[in-house]
């Protein structure tokens, strides 16, 4: 009798260790697998910038635009997008009428999460706030003010292609985001910026389109840049500005992307907002208590290649890339 309770005793204790054992071996890991982000190169976004401006000012109806348009289409699409372009006219303030394009490249397009990016890739057709009036319907260069968001974009395709996001992106480029009114002219009509997103976000390449939030880039690339808090992005996208934000600071760029209110924008943002509720932030350079708000080559002759940084492009791109890569 004694022998054969020692035996059971034995043989659960065995069971119950084996048990125990085999529990803590298949019990999931506490700590979760840490995402893999790719490095963004500063230098090579700075040569895409380069680039766009090598073709000319990209004003509508031009050569330039024709030329840096089909430019944008091949590359997002030699980055392995499946490249949608809207073609569409459309009717500035002043009564020109523009031949426009909006290009969606569209990565992983079957998955149904999506991330938003976008940039105005046109550039503006007046440097009406060069401090000489003999330039002030002279076409700018735009390497800051739309070259400098897109090339931020055409690095992250250039990442996208070999190294996937959970979930899918959109890299959307609006066209004619800068014929608004000209400083000197006065005109009655309204929302005469970003006709191209206004297109889109009324009309989007998808019908039932979605995505969980969006960010739009504009004027990204100045040396010592400031990213306040945009007033738009935050009344419709508090927390996205707050995920973003927070990511910027665990990369080291808590300098740049300061926590102060950045006065009010009308960007292309604010139709993505407005017209589709896709909860939408503007990454942009403007800061209410300097001169002239922008940076003072903001539509002169002077915003070309001498005002891109690598360094504030990188700090922008991989703090991008650190959220998309971190979406599940
Ligand atoms: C205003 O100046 C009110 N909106 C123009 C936003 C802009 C122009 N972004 C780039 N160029
Ligand atoms: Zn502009």
């Amino acid at each position: 009798m004694r022998g054969l309770l020692t035996f059971l005793l034995v043989i659960a204790t065995f069971f119950v260790s084996c048990g125990s054992t085999t529990a803590k071996k298949s019990a999931p890991a506490e700590v979760p697998m840490a995402v893999v982000v790719p490095i963004f190169n500063g230098d090579s976004a700075y040569s895409f910038v380069e680039k766009q401006v090598a073709f000319g000012p990209r004003v509508p109806n031009s050569e330039a635009h024709i030329k840096c348009g089909d430019w944008l289409e091949d590359i997002m699409r030699s980055y392995g997008a499946d490249v949608v372009s809207q073609r569409f006219e459309v009717l500035a303030y002043n009564g020109d009428r523009l031949s426009a394009r909006n290009i969606i490249a569209q990565f992983a397009p079957e998955k149904r999460k999506r991330v938003l990016l976008c940039a105005h890739w046109d550039t503006r057709p007046w440097a009406d706030s060069d401090p000489d009036p003999s330039n002030h319907y002279k076409a700018i260069d735009g390497a800051n003010d739309g070259g400098s968001g897109v090339g931020v974009l055409v690095e992250i395709a250039r990442h996208l292609a070999y190294a996937p996001t959970e979930v899918g992106v959109d890299i959307v480029l609006f066209d004619v985001e800068d014929y608004g009114i000209h400083e000197k002219e006065t005109s009655a009509v309204e929302n005469s910026w970003a006709l191209g997103s206004q297109y889109w976000a009324r009309l989007p390449h998808k019908s039932n389109y979605n995505a969980r939030f969006g960010i739009l880039l504009d004027i990204v690339g100045a040396p010592d840049s400031k990213f306040n808090v945009e007033g738009i992005s935050k009344h419709y996208a508090e927390n996205i500005v707050k995920k973003v934000w927070a990511q910027a600071k665990r990369l080291g760029y808590g300098n740049m992307f300061v926590n102060e209110d950045g006065g009010y924008i009308t960007d292309d943002h604010l139709y993505v907002n407005r017209f589709l509720g896709i909860p939408c932030i503007d990454i942009i350079n403007y800061d209410p208590d300097s001169p002239n708000g922008f940076g003072p080559y903001h539509h002169t002759v002077k915003d070309n290649m001498e005002w891109i940084s690598s360094e504030t492009l990188k700090a922008v791109g991989q703090t991008v890339l650190n959220v998309i890569y971190n979406e599940k």
